[in-house]
């Protein structure tokens, strides 16, 4: 008997699946990949289900001989192992970033005299509707609120992205990029002060209050999955704070930064430029308990940002402040720097781990951008936040299409430069 060799990564196993076996088994026996969650997650949805359950989902149907364990987006490990006579597909990988899939499965193949058989991909209105099902599920509150935690087990390092309006949620969403065989997106986005701050023209002093941040969250959540770190600035009151907690956790947001800041805080790329002021340890930690105290489910996170490097108060401190903070409940520390040489990080991550192997540390490397999302997991560093690179790349090229328009007294000019009016139309899905 031939062997033919599918690959599964799906929550549900709807028509177009089972389609895919019954033209499969016209050709011999019908092994079925299912992905891991890891390698899922690298450029499709979160899973709906857990792995178990996919893997009892496909075991279940009619024909499949054996279900193969795929732990890479790439074949080659399962193509080494089975030599499949054919591997079979949806033609829906002649295009887009699963190209690099396809061609590299050609490849392999082409080596033993293999074949890639194409199956037209089934995409009608009940297939249209469960894929539509699932991503809502996704999205509820529920689900995208204990994702950070899911993905902090998940991934090497939690890989975020500012996010300030549905437009730049979409990109956070739908961005995957393959690049030397290696598949990658973001895992969760941040709402940046600094950013929904900007993007209303304001400066990031706490002055857009919090209805209108939770209004940038709505608008952010009402076009994602992907989970939300929230820049909670300094919290404000601990009166206040722990509305904020309990709002934020109703929301679906994962997790909220809260900076051991008090007065007018100005933001911390400032340094000691400005006049700041730095909590007391006992008040901050007051804040941070306040805040654990009032949540209601064990999803949501408390992470504690340090600003002692920042505000040049030196390592000892940030290290007591670190370990009291933990203490207090804080789930995770932040800690930031707005040096260039990402040194002093790097030794505050490796002395807060030599007594703390657990709390998530989170970096946002804006100065210290020469450092890899390796080295930093080396470092013992979970989440890295690009906290403003959106913003800031929009801008010049916003600022410079103006001036053009300006300059030419038309738009010709800039039309090189633009967004094919089809693709913008296209971005935004209609239902
Ligand atoms: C933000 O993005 O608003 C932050 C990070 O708080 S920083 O701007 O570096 O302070
Ligand atoms: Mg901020």
């Amino acid at each position: 008997m031939q062997k033919v060799y599918t690959c599964f990564c799906t929550d549900v196993i709807h028509e177009g699946h089972i389609n895919i076996i019954n033209q499969a088994k016209k050709y011999g026996d019908v092994y079925v990949g299912v992905l891991t969650d890891e390698a899922m997650i690298r450029f499709n949805r979160f899973p709906a289900v857990s792995f178990e359950e996919r893997v009892e989902m496909v075991k279940s149907i009619k024909d499949v001989k054996e279900v193969i364990i795929q732990d890479e987006i790439m074949y080659d490990k399962v193509i080494k192992q089975l030599r499949p006579d054919y591997v079979i597909h949806g033609d829906n990988w002649m295009h887009g970033y699963m190209k690099s899939v396809r061609d590299n499965v050609e490849k392999l193949l082409n080596e033993y005299g293999g074949k890639i058989i194409d199956v037209p991909y089934t995409y009608n209105e009940n297939v249209k509707r469960l894929d539509a099902q699932i991503k809502e599920k996704l999205s509820m509150p529920e689900y995208r609120r204990k994702r950070l935690k899911q993905l902090l087990k998940l991934r090497p390092i939690v890989k975020t992205i500012e996010v300030h309006s549905g437009l730049t949620g979409l990109i956070a969403e739908k961005t995957v990029v393959e690049h030397n065989g290696e598949f990658d997106q973001f895992d969760a986005m941040w709402v940046s002060s600094l950013c929904d701050s900007t993007a209303k023209g304001k400066p990031d002093i706490e002055l857009v209050d919090m209805t209108s941040r939770f209004r940038t969250i709505d608008d952010v959540m009402e076009v994602t999955t992907k989970p939300i770190i929230f820049d909670g600035d300094t919290g404000g009151l601990t009166e206040h704070f722990v509305y904020t907690v309990r709002s934020l956790e109703r929301m679906g947001v994962s997790a909220v930064i809260i900076e051991d800041k008090t007065g007018l805080k100005k933001n911390s790329l400032f340094g000691t430029e400005v006049a700041q002021t730095q909590d007391t340890i006992e008040n901050f930690c007051a804040k941070i308990a306040a805040g654990k105290k009032v949540q209601l489910t064990d999803d949501f996170m408390i992470i504690a940002r340090i600003e002692s490097l920042i505000l040049e108060r030196g390592m000892e401190d940030a290290l007591t402040r670190a370990a009291a903070y933990v203490e207090a409940g804080a789930d995770g520390i932040m800690i930031h720097s707005r040096k260039k040489d990402p040194a002093e990080i790097l030794e505050f991550c490796d002395k807060f781990r030599l007594k703390d192997k657990d709390t998530p540390i989170v970096v946002v490397p804006s100065s210290f951008n020469v450092i890899t999302e390796a080295e930093l997991a080396e470092h013992g560093v979970n989440i890295v936040i690009y906290a403003n690179q959106l913003t800031r790349s929009a801008f010049p090229a916003m600022e410079q299409t103006a001036k053009d328009i300006l300059k030419y007294h038309r738009a010709k000019e800039v039309d090189s430069r633009l967004m094919p009016i089809k693709d913008i139309i296209s971005l935004i899905e209609e239902l």
